[in-house]
């Protein structure tokens, strides 16, 4: 079938829309008609050429909501009609990784989705007969994609797709850091590095829980009054302080943060939030994601005296369960979603929102089919 993408044809070059052609969908995999997505700072990492796993020419996306259009052979937990959040971190419930309990790492398809195809080696877009990659096994930049059914999270069908498809990545991952990863508790001290569309869910996150101090750092004062909307009680901006930033926020919290969070994917950040923990149980969980070729440093006395750097992927959600409980955690207020999507788009105005993200000027732009 003919369907509607924005193609990215190159590292660093505008996407393009295009009518391009996508496959039916084989034994176990979905077509979901794809209605919201956002744009998420992975998309425009991805795009920069810093990926390491970035293959053109492909279709980026990962933060969509949709669909079930038609069922693949053999699909048996989604029919069509149904309504779904497609999952780049997939959850098949049967490998070492899923059975371990330990972590939403499942790899079932890990591989074939790095190479930006399907399970089976091959890809379902085209374009006059050269193939397209698809992306995080997701590519919600199109208004139909396949997916293999593990990687499809069932939701209820009075949630909103151009609110919802948020917690397919941003809400999900900075909630779920907080709560499954770093199980941050009331009365903790908290920091959060980069109030951007993951960091102000950790805010949110970390708000839930009760925590005591929940101190946002952002170079972009901009960010501060939904900050505090969402439970911030401290700002600091590193360009306004004296001194090193570091020292600064031990003082501020009496010693250093219980936890701490790197939603940025700068390295030299990633240092400053291990640093900044409470000698002896201070936790740091990486969320921001840094370019092929970049490492992180400390000097190990921070690690022997007791502080942990722990790392989040999709706030260790398992999708197929979590998924559908935070979209009803959203229904039924519990959280908040609406403030954070600050712009909503047509699809075909896709460029305009990653530009409104580098400009700093949009949390979240939602794009509408
Ligand atoms: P964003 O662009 O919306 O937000 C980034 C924020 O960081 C902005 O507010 C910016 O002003 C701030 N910032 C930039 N440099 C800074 C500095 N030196 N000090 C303090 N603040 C600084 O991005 P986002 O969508 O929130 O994503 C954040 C990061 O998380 C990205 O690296 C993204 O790839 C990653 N990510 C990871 C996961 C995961 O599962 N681990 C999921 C989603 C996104
Ligand atoms: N392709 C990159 C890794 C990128 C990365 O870490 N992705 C996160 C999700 S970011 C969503 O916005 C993730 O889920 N990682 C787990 C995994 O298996 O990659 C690289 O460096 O190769
Ligand atoms: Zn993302």
């Amino acid at each position: 079938m003919d369907v509607k993408a924005a193609v990215a044809f190159e590292a660093n070059q505008p996407l393009k829309l295009e009518t391009v052609q996508l496959d039916p969908p084989q034994a176990g995999e979905v077509l979901v008609e794809i209605k919201a997505t956002g744009v998420c700072h992975t998309d425009a990492y991805t795009l920069s050429g810093k990926d390491p796993e970035g293959l053109f020419p492909s279709i980026l996306g990962h933060e969509g909501a949709g669909v079930v259009a038609e069922v693949g052979k053999g699909v048996k937990s989604l029919k069509p009609g149904d309504h779904v959040i497609p999952l780049y971190t997939p959850e098949c419930r049967e490998c070492k990784f899923c059975l371990s309990q330990k972590t939403n790492l499942c790899q079932a398809i890990r591989s074939t989705q790095g190479k930006g195809v399907m399970p089976d080696g091959t890809s379902r877009f085209s374009l006059n007969g050269e193939r397209l990659h698809h992306f995080m096994g997701t590519s919600t930049f199109a208004n139909y994609t396949v997916l293999p059914e593990i990687a499809l999270a069932k939701i209820r069908e009075d949630a909103p797709f151009d609110k919802v498809c948020y917690i397919g990545c941003g809400v999900t991952t900075g909630i779920g850091a907080v709560l499954f990863t770093a199980k941050v508790e009331a009365g903790a001290n908290v920091v959060v590095f980069g109030l951007g569309g993951i960091g102000l869910n950790v805010i949110q996150g970390a708000k839930m829980v009760g925590a005591d101090k929940i101190i946002g750092v952002d170079i972009n004062p901009q960010k501060r009054p939904l900050a505090e909307q969402f439970g911030m009680t401290d700002f600091v901006n590193p360009h306004e302080i004296k001194g090193d930033i570091v020292n600064y926020l031990v003082e501020l919290t009496d010693g250093g943060a219980d936890y701490s969070f790197e939603c940025i994917g700068n390295i030299n950040v990633m240092r400053q939030a291990l640093e900044c923990c409470h000698k002896g149980w201070g936790v740091c969980t990486i969320i921001g994601v840094a370019g092929a070729g970049e490492e992180i440093s400390t000097r190990p006395v921070q690690l022997v005296t007791g502080r942990v750097w722990k790392g989040s992927a999709f706030g260790g959600a398992r999708g197929r369960t979590d998924v559908p409980k935070i979209v009803d955690w959203y229904m039924d207020g519990k959280i908040n979603i609406d403030p954070l999507i600050t712009h909503t788009l047509p699809i075909d105005q896709i460029n305009d929102a990653f530009n409104l993200m580098h400009e700093g000027s949009s949390i979240r732009t939602v794009l509408t089919y």
